[in-house]
């Protein structure tokens, strides 16, 4: 082999390694200014920031929330989290801003949380009816996204609005699907929580995402978990 011809093999090793280094784990979706407002949607990407296709994906979605008008700027004149706010308005509800997602496809477009939120509270002796769908996913170009939609205020001329003031929405690769609580290792520790998923039935055991709990998506994961990803 020729001198350029042995260089040339290394620069192709070499772009190999560096974009094997450079595999994109990682999405973050800026979340201010984002509106909470009756009939609004709203929606936010990540883009031009990409993340790769994978088996799971874990995400956490943190914000800053201010009231914009009418009793919700009254109620919440400074950022509160928004996980706070939604406890005040469904209790338990702020347990879905973190989580962990199957994709076994590995292919992207993909959604890893489609929840709607809703509940009814009084305030000042008003009684309010909220309720707004939270959609996370990644979109065919890698992009994530998180929209707000069928957002209901009511009655929202006396109830206002409320905006992110800051946050992110972070999605985050998990190179194996076995490693459920995303830590980068498969072991034990994985084990356990699958299995107490399982054994009650949660739809975190649901790890075919196909919608149903049951022996499929033990023997899915038992095979995952044996090769170690
Ligand atoms: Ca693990
Ligand atoms: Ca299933």
């Amino acid at each position: 082999m020729s001198i350029c011809a042995r260089s040339v093999v290394a620069l192709v090793a070499l772009a190999t390694l560096t974009s094997a280094a450079k595999a994109d784990d990682q999405a973050v979706i800026n979340l201010a200014g984002l509106k909470i407002k009756n009939a609004t949607n709203q929606s936010k990407s990540s883009a031009p920031d990409t993340v790769d296709a994978g088996p799971r994906y874990a995400y956490v979605i943190d914000g800053m929330v201010k009231g914009d008008s009418g009793l919700l700027a009254a109620l919440y004149p400074s950022p509160t989290a928004l996980a706070t706010v939604l406890e005040s308005f469904q209790p338990g509800a702020s347990e879905a801003l973190t989580g962990a997602v199957n994709n076994l496809a590995g292919t992207h477009p993909v959604v890893l949380l489609d929840q709607t939120f809703s509940g009814t509270t009084v305030i000042a002796s008003v009684t309010v009816n909220f309720s707004a769908r939270f959609t996370v996913g990644i979109d065919a170009g890698n992009a994530a996204y998180f929209s707000l939609t069928s957002v209901v205020i009511d009655p929202s001329f006396l109830v206002g609005s409320m905006s992110f003031t800051s946050g992110t929405a972070t999605i985050r690769r998990v190179a194996c699907a076995a490693d459920i609580n995303a830590d980068g290792f498969v072991n034990a520790l994985d084990y356990d929580m699958y299995a107490s998923w399982f054994e009650i039935g949660s739809s975190l055991a649901d790890f075919n995402g196909d919608g149903f709990v049951n022996g499929l998506d033990y023997d899915e994961f038992a095979s995952r978990f044996e090769v170690g990803c």
